[in-house]
Protein backbone atom coordinates (compact mmCIF):
# COMPACT_ATOMS: atom_id res chain seq x y z
CA UNK A 1 0.00 0.00 0.00
CA UNK A 2 0.68 3.78 0.11
CA UNK A 3 2.70 3.89 -3.40
CA UNK A 4 1.46 5.90 -5.65
CA UNK A 5 -0.47 4.95 -8.61
CA UNK A 6 0.95 6.82 -11.91
CA UNK A 7 -1.59 8.30 -13.87
CA UNK A 8 0.16 7.96 -16.58
CA UNK A 9 -0.43 4.47 -16.17
CA UNK A 10 -3.95 4.71 -17.86
CA UNK A 11 -4.95 1.09 -20.10
CA UNK A 12 -6.82 1.55 -23.27
CA UNK A 13 -10.17 0.19 -21.10
CA UNK A 14 -10.42 4.13 -19.92
CA UNK A 15 -10.19 2.86 -16.39
CA UNK A 16 -7.50 4.89 -15.79
CA UNK A 17 -5.01 1.84 -14.03
CA UNK A 18 -3.40 -1.07 -15.83
CA UNK A 19 -3.84 -4.39 -14.56
CA UNK A 20 -1.33 -3.84 -11.90
CA UNK A 21 -3.01 -0.71 -10.99
CA UNK A 22 -6.07 -2.30 -10.88
CA UNK A 23 -4.75 -5.33 -8.85
CA UNK A 24 -3.44 -3.21 -5.99
CA UNK A 25 -6.72 -0.92 -5.53
CA UNK A 26 -8.77 -4.36 -5.22
CA UNK A 27 -6.15 -5.48 -2.66
CA UNK A 28 -5.94 -2.84 -0.37
CA UNK A 29 -9.90 -2.66 -0.45
CA UNK A 30 -9.71 -6.21 0.41
CA UNK A 31 -7.07 -5.70 2.83
CA UNK A 32 -9.31 -3.49 4.65
CA UNK A 33 -12.33 -5.07 4.93
CA UNK A 34 -10.83 -8.60 6.07
CA UNK A 35 -8.74 -6.68 8.38
CA UNK A 36 -12.15 -5.24 10.13
CA UNK A 37 -14.06 -8.16 10.00
CA UNK A 38 -11.35 -10.26 12.33
CA UNK A 39 -11.18 -6.74 14.41
CA UNK A 40 -14.69 -7.39 15.06
CA UNK A 41 -14.59 -11.16 15.61
CA UNK A 42 -11.75 -10.18 18.23
CA UNK A 43 -13.73 -7.97 19.64
CA UNK A 44 -16.60 -10.57 20.20
CA UNK A 45 -14.26 -12.66 21.84
CA UNK A 46 -13.39 -10.10 24.16
CA UNK A 47 -9.76 -9.71 22.90
CA UNK A 48 -10.43 -5.77 22.13
CA UNK A 49 -11.94 -3.55 24.60
CA UNK A 50 -12.79 -0.07 25.09
CA UNK A 51 -14.44 1.17 21.11
CA UNK A 52 -13.95 -0.03 18.10
CA UNK A 53 -15.67 1.40 15.02
CA UNK A 54 -15.19 -0.10 11.62
CA UNK A 55 -14.77 1.28 8.08
CA UNK A 56 -16.54 -1.52 6.13
CA UNK A 57 -18.01 -0.38 3.12
CA UNK A 58 -16.02 2.88 2.50
CA UNK A 59 -13.09 1.23 1.63
CA UNK A 60 -13.09 2.90 -1.62
CA UNK A 61 -12.78 6.63 0.17
CA UNK A 62 -9.28 5.62 1.65
CA UNK A 63 -7.69 3.37 -1.06
CA UNK A 64 -9.04 5.64 -3.87
CA UNK A 65 -7.90 9.03 -2.16
CA UNK A 66 -4.17 7.67 -0.84
CA UNK A 67 -3.62 6.02 -4.85
CA UNK A 68 -3.32 9.52 -5.93
CA UNK A 69 -0.78 10.99 -2.66
CA UNK A 70 2.91 10.74 -2.48
CA UNK A 71 4.19 8.63 0.53
CA UNK A 72 5.92 11.84 1.85
CA UNK A 73 2.29 13.46 1.64
CA UNK A 74 0.12 13.69 5.23
CA UNK A 75 -3.43 12.05 6.17
CA UNK A 76 -5.20 12.84 9.38
CA UNK A 77 -8.63 11.66 10.30
CA UNK A 78 -11.01 10.92 13.29
CA UNK A 79 -11.71 7.69 15.18
CA UNK A 80 -13.19 5.50 12.09
CA UNK A 81 -9.25 5.61 10.99
CA UNK A 82 -8.09 1.83 10.66
CA UNK A 83 -8.87 1.84 7.01
CA UNK A 84 -6.98 4.94 6.13
CA UNK A 85 -3.62 4.27 8.29
CA UNK A 86 -3.77 0.66 6.23
CA UNK A 87 -3.82 2.22 3.03
CA UNK A 88 -1.54 5.08 4.13
CA UNK A 89 1.09 2.00 4.10
CA UNK A 90 1.11 0.86 7.68
CA UNK A 91 2.12 -2.62 9.20
CA UNK A 92 -1.56 -5.05 9.39
CA UNK A 93 0.47 -6.62 12.30
CA UNK A 94 1.03 -3.48 14.18
CA UNK A 95 -2.24 -2.02 13.65
CA UNK A 96 -4.06 -5.04 14.79
CA UNK A 97 -1.63 -5.44 17.80
CA UNK A 98 -2.45 -1.93 18.58
CA UNK A 99 -6.32 -2.72 18.33
CA UNK A 100 -5.47 -5.44 21.11
CA UNK A 101 -3.70 -2.69 23.54
CA UNK A 102 -0.22 -4.63 23.57
CA UNK A 103 3.12 -3.36 23.11
CA UNK A 104 3.95 -3.79 19.79
CA UNK A 105 0.87 -2.01 18.21
CA UNK A 106 1.92 1.33 16.38
CA UNK A 107 0.89 3.34 19.67
CA UNK A 108 2.92 1.20 21.85
CA UNK A 109 -0.53 -0.60 22.76
CA UNK A 110 -1.54 2.75 24.92
CA UNK A 111 -3.72 4.28 22.47
CA UNK A 112 -6.21 1.20 20.73
CA UNK A 113 -8.50 1.46 17.97
CA UNK A 114 -9.04 5.49 17.85
CA UNK A 115 -5.34 6.76 18.54
CA UNK A 116 -2.94 4.98 15.86
CA UNK A 117 -0.44 7.33 14.45
CA UNK A 118 2.35 6.38 12.15
CA UNK A 119 5.16 8.88 11.49
CA UNK A 120 6.70 6.09 9.32
CA UNK A 121 3.64 6.83 6.73
CA UNK A 122 3.15 9.99 8.04
CA UNK A 123 -0.23 9.35 9.13
CA UNK A 124 -1.29 11.64 11.55
CA UNK A 125 -4.01 10.09 13.47
CA UNK A 126 -6.76 8.84 14.62
CA UNK A 127 -8.46 11.93 16.41
CA UNK A 128 -11.74 10.59 19.23
CA UNK A 129 -13.01 14.52 19.36
CA UNK A 130 -15.74 14.72 16.74
CA UNK A 131 -13.37 17.94 14.37
CA UNK A 132 -11.25 18.58 16.60
CA UNK A 133 -8.41 17.15 13.67
CA UNK A 134 -9.79 19.98 11.21
CA UNK A 135 -7.88 22.54 12.93
CA UNK A 136 -4.85 20.51 13.26
CA UNK A 137 -4.76 19.53 9.41
CA UNK A 138 -5.03 23.04 8.77
CA UNK A 139 -2.17 23.55 11.31
CA UNK A 140 -0.18 21.02 9.11
CA UNK A 141 -0.98 22.60 6.05
CA UNK A 142 0.52 26.05 7.42
CA UNK A 143 3.75 24.18 8.42
CA UNK A 144 4.11 22.36 4.58
CA UNK A 145 3.60 26.01 3.43
CA UNK A 146 5.83 27.66 5.93
CA UNK A 147 8.89 25.45 4.94
CA UNK A 148 8.20 25.61 1.45
CA UNK A 149 7.68 22.05 0.90
CA UNK A 150 4.78 21.21 -2.12
CA UNK A 151 3.43 17.95 0.26
CA UNK A 152 -0.67 17.78 0.81
CA UNK A 153 -2.88 16.77 3.42
CA UNK A 154 -5.86 14.73 2.98
CA UNK A 155 -8.04 15.58 6.48
CA UNK A 156 -10.93 12.47 6.56
CA UNK A 157 -14.17 13.67 8.63
CA UNK A 158 -17.40 12.09 8.36
CA UNK A 159 -20.78 14.50 8.29
CA UNK A 160 -21.02 15.02 11.88
CA UNK A 161 -18.17 17.18 11.98
CA UNK A 162 -19.66 19.61 9.25
CA UNK A 163 -22.49 21.26 11.20
CA UNK A 164 -19.38 21.65 13.99
CA UNK A 165 -17.39 25.45 14.49
CA UNK A 166 -14.37 23.67 13.77
CA UNK A 167 -15.03 22.79 10.09
CA UNK A 168 -15.94 26.09 9.34
CA UNK A 169 -13.03 27.82 10.75
CA UNK A 170 -10.82 25.10 9.78
CA UNK A 171 -12.15 25.81 6.36
CA UNK A 172 -12.03 29.68 6.64
CA UNK A 173 -8.26 29.83 7.76
CA UNK A 174 -7.29 26.99 4.71
CA UNK A 175 -9.23 29.23 2.42
CA UNK A 176 -7.35 32.53 3.77
CA UNK A 177 -4.44 31.41 3.99
CA UNK A 178 -4.40 29.25 0.56
CA UNK A 179 -2.88 26.08 2.39
CA UNK A 180 -2.61 22.79 1.03
CA UNK A 181 -5.41 20.87 2.59
CA UNK A 182 -7.72 18.70 1.15
CA UNK A 183 -11.00 18.35 3.41
CA UNK A 184 -12.50 14.79 2.59
CA UNK A 185 -15.72 14.55 4.08
CA UNK A 186 -17.01 10.88 4.12
CA UNK A 187 -20.97 11.68 4.25
CA UNK A 188 -22.14 7.50 5.73
CA UNK A 189 -24.88 9.96 6.51
CA UNK A 190 -25.20 9.58 10.16
CA UNK A 191 -23.67 10.61 12.63
CA UNK A 192 -24.42 7.65 15.60
CA UNK A 193 -28.03 8.06 14.86
CA UNK A 194 -28.42 10.88 13.29
CA UNK A 195 -29.10 10.99 9.95
CA UNK A 196 -27.80 14.46 7.89
CA UNK A 197 -31.25 15.38 7.01
CA UNK A 198 -31.76 16.09 11.30
CA UNK A 199 -28.46 17.68 11.54
CA UNK A 200 -27.40 19.80 8.77
CA UNK A 201 -29.93 23.14 7.32
CA UNK A 202 -27.79 22.31 3.59
CA UNK A 203 -27.31 18.24 2.84
CA UNK A 204 -25.25 19.03 0.16
CA UNK A 205 -22.15 19.32 2.17
CA UNK A 206 -19.84 20.08 -1.08
CA UNK A 207 -21.75 23.36 -1.28
CA UNK A 208 -20.04 24.74 1.92
CA UNK A 209 -16.84 24.90 0.27
CA UNK A 210 -18.34 27.65 -2.38
CA UNK A 211 -18.88 29.84 0.58
CA UNK A 212 -15.53 29.92 1.32
CA UNK A 213 -13.90 30.00 -2.39
CA UNK A 214 -12.73 26.78 -2.21
CA UNK A 215 -12.97 24.20 -5.20
CA UNK A 216 -15.03 21.62 -3.97
CA UNK A 217 -17.24 18.44 -5.57
CA UNK A 218 -18.93 15.56 -4.77
CA UNK A 219 -18.13 11.87 -5.60
CA UNK A 220 -19.32 8.44 -5.62
CA UNK A 221 -17.24 7.39 -2.74
CA UNK A 222 -18.26 3.50 -3.36
CA UNK A 223 -16.66 4.00 -6.55
CA UNK A 224 -12.75 3.52 -5.99
CA UNK A 225 -11.78 4.93 -9.20
CA UNK A 226 -13.98 8.00 -9.04
CA UNK A 227 -12.60 8.66 -5.91
CA UNK A 228 -9.03 8.13 -7.03
CA UNK A 229 -10.26 10.67 -10.03
CA UNK A 230 -11.35 13.34 -7.95
CA UNK A 231 -8.77 13.76 -5.49
CA UNK A 232 -6.60 13.29 -7.92
CA UNK A 233 -7.26 16.11 -9.53
CA UNK A 234 -7.66 17.91 -6.20
CA UNK A 235 -4.23 16.82 -5.11
CA UNK A 236 -2.49 18.10 -8.30
CA UNK A 237 -4.37 21.52 -8.13
CA UNK A 238 -3.55 22.06 -4.45
CA UNK A 239 0.38 20.74 -5.15
CA UNK A 240 0.58 22.90 -7.72
CA UNK A 241 -1.76 26.33 -6.78
CA UNK A 242 -1.49 26.04 -2.80
CA UNK A 243 -4.95 26.06 -2.07
CA UNK A 244 -7.22 24.00 -0.48
CA UNK A 245 -10.48 21.54 -1.53
CA UNK A 246 -13.73 20.29 -0.45
CA UNK A 247 -14.75 17.01 -1.60
CA UNK A 248 -17.50 14.81 -0.16
CA UNK A 249 -17.64 11.50 -0.68
CA UNK A 250 -21.34 9.83 -1.06
CA UNK A 251 -20.80 6.47 0.94
CA UNK A 252 -22.04 4.15 3.82
CA UNK A 253 -21.45 2.32 6.97
CA UNK A 254 -22.78 -1.59 6.26
CA UNK A 255 -22.12 -2.19 10.31
CA UNK A 256 -23.69 0.25 13.07
CA UNK A 257 -21.70 2.80 14.77
CA UNK A 258 -19.55 1.30 16.75
CA UNK A 259 -19.53 -2.46 18.67
CA UNK A 260 -22.27 -1.37 20.83
CA UNK A 261 -24.56 -0.74 18.25
CA UNK A 262 -23.35 -3.20 16.04
CA UNK A 263 -26.04 -3.45 13.29
CA UNK A 264 -27.28 0.50 13.30
CA UNK A 265 -30.61 -1.33 13.39
CA UNK A 266 -32.84 1.22 15.29
CA UNK A 267 -32.09 4.21 13.11
CA UNK A 268 -31.82 2.51 9.80
CA UNK A 269 -34.14 0.50 8.01
CA UNK A 270 -33.09 -3.28 6.85
CA UNK A 271 -34.58 -2.14 3.43
CA UNK A 272 -32.16 0.78 3.27
CA UNK A 273 -28.83 -1.51 4.45
CA UNK A 274 -29.63 -3.87 1.98
CA UNK A 275 -30.42 -1.72 -1.19
CA UNK A 276 -26.68 -0.12 -0.17
CA UNK A 277 -25.21 -3.42 -0.06
CA UNK A 278 -25.91 -3.44 -3.91
CA UNK A 279 -23.40 -0.44 -3.55
CA UNK A 280 -20.96 -2.32 -2.40
CA UNK A 281 -17.50 -0.92 -3.34
CA UNK A 282 -15.34 -3.86 -3.81
CA UNK A 283 -18.54 -6.46 -5.58
CA UNK A 284 -18.34 -3.48 -8.04
CA UNK A 285 -15.01 -3.08 -8.58
CA UNK A 286 -14.58 -6.58 -9.21
CA UNK A 287 -17.36 -6.97 -11.27
CA UNK A 288 -15.99 -4.31 -13.20
CA UNK A 289 -12.16 -5.41 -13.77
CA UNK A 290 -13.18 -8.97 -14.58
CA UNK A 291 -16.32 -8.01 -17.38
CA UNK A 292 -13.21 -5.40 -18.85
CA UNK A 293 -10.95 -8.57 -18.73
CA UNK A 294 -8.12 -6.70 -16.74
CA UNK A 295 -7.94 -9.22 -14.16
CA UNK A 296 -9.31 -13.17 -14.41
CA UNK A 297 -11.07 -14.98 -11.40
CA UNK A 298 -7.52 -16.71 -10.66
CA UNK A 299 -6.14 -13.48 -10.25
CA UNK A 300 -8.79 -12.29 -7.95
CA UNK A 301 -8.24 -15.76 -6.09
CA UNK A 302 -4.65 -15.22 -5.60
CA UNK A 303 -5.39 -11.60 -4.30
CA UNK A 304 -7.84 -12.99 -1.91
CA UNK A 305 -5.24 -15.95 -0.42
CA UNK A 306 -2.43 -13.25 -0.28
CA UNK A 307 -4.91 -10.84 1.92
CA UNK A 308 -6.24 -13.61 4.21
CA UNK A 309 -3.02 -14.86 4.85
CA UNK A 310 -1.49 -11.17 5.94
CA UNK A 311 -4.39 -10.63 7.95
CA UNK A 312 -3.98 -14.15 9.89
CA UNK A 313 -0.48 -13.40 10.53
CA UNK A 314 -1.82 -10.27 12.06
CA UNK A 315 -4.23 -11.33 13.84
CA UNK A 316 -1.23 -13.91 15.52
CA UNK A 317 1.43 -10.91 15.84
CA UNK A 318 -1.08 -9.82 18.15
CA UNK A 319 -2.12 -12.61 19.98
CA UNK A 320 1.96 -13.12 20.83
CA UNK A 321 2.70 -9.42 21.83
CA UNK A 322 2.79 -8.79 25.18
CA UNK A 323 1.03 -6.20 27.08
CA UNK A 324 2.64 -3.09 27.59
CA UNK A 325 4.78 -3.00 31.07
CA UNK A 326 2.74 -0.71 33.89
CA UNK A 327 6.06 1.54 33.92
CA UNK A 328 4.97 2.61 30.21
CA UNK A 329 1.82 4.67 32.05
CA UNK A 330 4.50 7.22 32.69
CA UNK A 331 6.26 7.73 29.45
CA UNK A 332 5.37 8.94 26.11
CA UNK A 333 3.85 11.94 28.31
CA UNK A 334 4.29 15.80 27.81
CA UNK A 335 5.89 15.61 31.15
CA UNK A 336 7.86 13.45 32.54
CA UNK A 337 6.71 12.47 36.13
C1 LIG B 1 -17.07 16.96 20.02
C2 LIG B 1 -17.71 15.63 20.11
N1 LIG B 1 -19.04 15.54 20.28
C3 LIG B 1 -19.64 14.33 20.35
C4 LIG B 1 -18.89 13.18 20.27
C5 LIG B 1 -19.59 11.84 20.33
N2 LIG B 1 -19.53 11.22 19.01
C6 LIG B 1 -18.66 10.25 18.74
S1 LIG B 1 -18.79 9.74 17.16
C7 LIG B 1 -20.03 10.81 16.82
C8 LIG B 1 -20.65 10.83 15.44
C9 LIG B 1 -19.82 11.43 14.37
O1 LIG B 1 -20.30 11.06 13.11
P1 LIG B 1 -19.55 11.35 11.78
O2 LIG B 1 -18.69 12.54 11.92
O3 LIG B 1 -20.57 11.38 10.70
O4 LIG B 1 -18.56 10.10 11.56
P2 LIG B 1 -18.92 8.57 11.31
O5 LIG B 1 -19.04 7.92 12.66
O6 LIG B 1 -20.18 8.51 10.55
O7 LIG B 1 -17.75 8.03 10.56
C10 LIG B 1 -20.34 11.55 17.94
C11 LIG B 1 -21.41 12.54 17.98
C12 LIG B 1 -17.49 13.31 20.13
N3 LIG B 1 -16.68 12.23 20.02
N4 LIG B 1 -16.93 14.52 20.03
MG1 LIG C 1 -21.20 9.90 9.40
Amino acid sequence: MAKTLTRSAASSSGFGVDAEGAKRLLSDMLLIRRFEEKAAEAYALGKIGGFLHLYIGEEAVAVGATSVLRPDDYAISAYREHGHCLAKGSDPKRVMAELHGRRDGLSKGKGGSMHLFDRSTNFLGGHAIVGAHLPIAVGVAFAIKYRGGDQVIVCYFGDGAVPEGEFHEAMNLAALWKLPVIFLCENNRYAMGTSVERALAQTEIWKFGQTYGVPSEKVDGMDVLAVRDAVGRAVARTRQEKIPALIEADTYRYRGHSMRDPAGAVYRTKEEVEREKLRDPIVLFRDKILSAGLLSEADIRAIEKDVNDRIDEAVAFADASPEPPGEWLFTDIYKEA
